[in-house]
């Protein structure tokens, strides 16, 4: 381990596998029956339970159990799980485009498929959403058209923010999803302001954001955590625990090995739930909604889930980890276990699922052909080159007026 063997009298921490080594989780000791449900009105400290354990619903059996499970009826069951078959196969196709020319870049929510799309459908449709590029699902939910999500994907004249965003960087006005940041971090702080705003108008309105365990060291975290917790903003912070930042693993990012209690020194009641247990998830969300929109203030929540693809398609996982890790995730994978736990309800086979997959994968291509029909990466036509400077300001500033007038005149040339 470096920590152990480098010259540098500091502790430097390593990942716990490494290529070539074989990979060990310890076996999860939470079972769906552990924890009571939290008092709406609970204190920081009430949770502290919950912080330090696992909150699930759905046992290793699959079956679902506990004070924590949703009752949620069968159709909704269904609805998430084609959602979240819907995302895979959307992504699978769209990570084929990327290493064959027909997008530039592209990133994955491969084994975390549960985490935004059972949370947003937890929420009401007037609830905000400050996603990061691993919560693109949450469009799914409140009605995004795929074509629309390919064409920004592209770049292409359709493309809704007209190529000013990296492809999966999405926004989408109509479902109040705010537009997905470069710079990691950011969205967690102005989540928070966004709350503070409905509450101060009065409105029925909840804003929920995620933040990676990576970016979770930032500041921008910290700041969202005090702000929240000082004027009861109606907010629900999520660390998306996946294990991984890039290459750098999550004990980078945290002297501890748990990220949900740090919600705790800052007056936050703090859960730590399953991540790939669409049923976990879906009801601490609610009950995080329920105290927020009762006036009661934010809850943290550590979504404990693993990456199992790579960063991006900028990034080649097998270089950093073992090839095979994400087989030995103790929380298995979220499709596979809401569609195992249907099935032992009786209300879903496997030729219903290798139906409904063949449907979605049809859906995507027929949307990638329709997409192309505005623009593809290689020909165009693509956004006009005038968009890097209308629609921020209403009056440019003289400064940018002379840029633009430069670039008019590079362009003529
Ligand atoms: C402020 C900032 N620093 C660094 C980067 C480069 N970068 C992009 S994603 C990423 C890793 C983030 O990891 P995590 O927050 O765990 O999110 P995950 O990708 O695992 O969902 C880094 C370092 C960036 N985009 N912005
Ligand atoms: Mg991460």
């Amino acid at each position: 381990m470096a920590g152990d063997s480098s010259d540098i009298p500091l502790h430097i921490p390593d990942a716990p596998h490494r290529p070539g080594d074989e990979s060990e989780f310890a076996d999860w000791p939470w079972k769906p029956e552990d924890l009571e449900m939290l008092e709406i009105d609970c204190s920081a400290e009430e949770s502290s339970e919950h912080a330090i354990g696992l909150v699930r619903v759905l046992g290793d059996d699959n079956k679902a159990s506990g004070k924590w499970n949703p009752e949620l009826p069968t159709e909704d069951l269904k609805k998430g799980l084609e959602h979240m078959l819907r995302l895979r196969i959307f992504d699978d196709r769209m990570m084929k485009m990327q290493r064959t020319g027909k997008l530039s870049f592209y990133m994955r929510s491969f084994g975390e498929e549960a985490v935004a799309i059972a949370q947003t459908m937890a929420l009401e449709t007037q609830d905000w959403l400050f996603p990061t590029y691993r919560q693109p699902g949450a469009q799914f939910v409140r009605g995004r058209d795929m074509v629309s999500m390919i064409c920004h994907c592209i770049g292409n004249e359709e493309d809704n923010v007209k190529g000013r965003q990296m492809p999966v960087h999405y926004t989408y006005k109509e479902g109040r999803f705010i537009s997905v940041s470069s710079p990691v971090g950011t969205q967690f702080s102005q989540a928070v302001g966004v709350a503070l705003a409905s509450r101060y108008k009065e409105l029925d309105e909840v804003t929920i954001t995620w933040i990676g365990d990576g970016a979770s060291a930032e500041g921008d975290y910290h700041y969202a955590l005090n702000f929240a917790a000082i004027f009861k903003a109606p907010v629900i912070l999520n660390i998306v625990n996946n294990q991984w930042a890039i290459s750098t693993h999550s004990n980078f990012a945290s002297g501890l090995q748990n990220f949900a209690i740090r919600g705790i020194p800052y007056g936050i009641p703090s859960i730590r739930v399953d991540g790939n247990d669409f049923l976990a998830l879906f009801s601490v969300t609610r009950w995080a909604r329920q105290r927020a929109a009762r006036g009661l203030g934010p809850t943290h929540i550590e979504v404990l889930t693993y990456r199992a693809g790579a960063h991006s398609s900028s990034d080649d996982p097998s270089r950093y980890r073992p090839r095979d890790e994400n087989e030995y995730w103790p929380g298995g994978d979220p499709i596979d276990r809401l569609k195992d736990h249907l099935i032992s309800i009786g209300e879903w086979t496997e030729k219903d699922h290798d139906k409904l997959s063949e449907k979605l994968d049809n859906e995507v291509m027929a949307a990638y052909k329709e997409a192309v029909k505005f623009g593809d990466l290689a020909n165009g036509p693509y956004p006009s080159s005038d968009a890097i400077f209308t629609e921020v300001y209403e009056t440019p500033p003289w400064h940018l007026m002379e840029q633009w007038d430069e670039m008019k005149k590079w362009r003529e040339d």
